[in-house]
């Protein structure tokens, strides 16, 4: 399928964007940061918040670390943002493999970037992401400008439907921003009563490759039932010279706006 076939459905998938080699070296530069963050927030570093929902969350060095909810022992599910932390990580937004389609995805010549993040999903820990656009959250931050970015994904593991594969609804970004979740804590999800998933594909793929997408696509990922793990490196690309998520204050009252 060519890009433009893919875009008009939502998401590019590039297979094994990133060779063995490269995919292992983004792999251990992840592992490192992980493990430098985890041990300063265990000496008492941190910042923490709990959120409505449950979720602990604890800031250092400039990343917040969300861990998993109910996972024994405890276990991160995410860091962001992240590409700061580790020069192969930071890296990624000026690589052209990269940055060429995501140009046509984020419609300018010149991109910034927006925010990062590295999610785990742990062998037998990672859960679930929720149906959800990543548009809401952006649109708290960002406000009208949130339309305008969309999200790179760096596969560092093999991807399938048993570890947590993304589902994704095809052309659902074309609806705009979907009915909200109201009888949950964040209002940030989608209401899957009130949007049609039923044409929700799984996307697989071999480790290294990228899967592309702009914050309007629903989409959700399952927890990881296998005994491997499903990491990935998001990047979340804008047009050049807008301000990126960490310094702007999330402002629930906006989440008034949408539907
Ligand atoms: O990594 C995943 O499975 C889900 C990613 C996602 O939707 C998110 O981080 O908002």
């Amino acid at each position: 399928m060519s890009l433009d076939e893919q875009l008009s459905r939502g998401f590019v998938l590039l297979p094994r964007l990133f060779d063995a080699a490269e995919t292992a070296a983004l792999g251990e530069a992840s592992e490192a940061v992980l493990a430098r963050v985890t041990k300063k927030a265990r000496e008492g570093a941190a910042d923490v918040t709990v959120w409505p929902d449950g979720h602990r969350l604890e800031t250092v060095d400039g990343t917040t670390v969300h861990w998993e909810p109910d996972a024994r022992p405890p276990t991160v599910r995410s860091l962001a943002p992240v590409t700061h932390l580790h020069p192969a990580l930071e890296s990624l937004w000026t690589d052209e493999r990269i940055t060429a389609p995501m140009r046509r995805i984020v419609n300018s010549e010149r991109l910034g970037p927006f925010t990062s993040k590295l999610n785990f999903k742990r062998a037998g820990a990672g859960s679930e992401f929720r149906w959800h656009q990543d548009h809401p959250y952006w649109y708290c931050c960002a406000g009208p400008d949130a339309r305008d970015v969309a999200t790179a994904m760096v596969f560092l593991d093999d991807v399938t439907a048993g570890n947590g594969a993304l589902e994704i609804v095809p052309g659902s970004h074309l609806a705009g921003p979907a009915p909200r979740d109201r009888s949950e804590p964040t209002g940030l999800l989608v209401d899957a009563a009130r949007t049609d998933v039923s044409g929700a594909v799984t996307v697989e793929a071999p480790a290294g490759s990228a899967l592309m997408f702009p914050g309007l696509v629903v989409h959700r990922s399952g927890p990881n039932r296998t005994a491997r793990d499903r990491r990935c490196v998001l990047l979340c690309f804008q047009p050049a010279g807008r301000p990126g998520l960490p310094g702007l204050p999330y402002r629930a009252e906006r989440l008034a706006d949408l539907p």
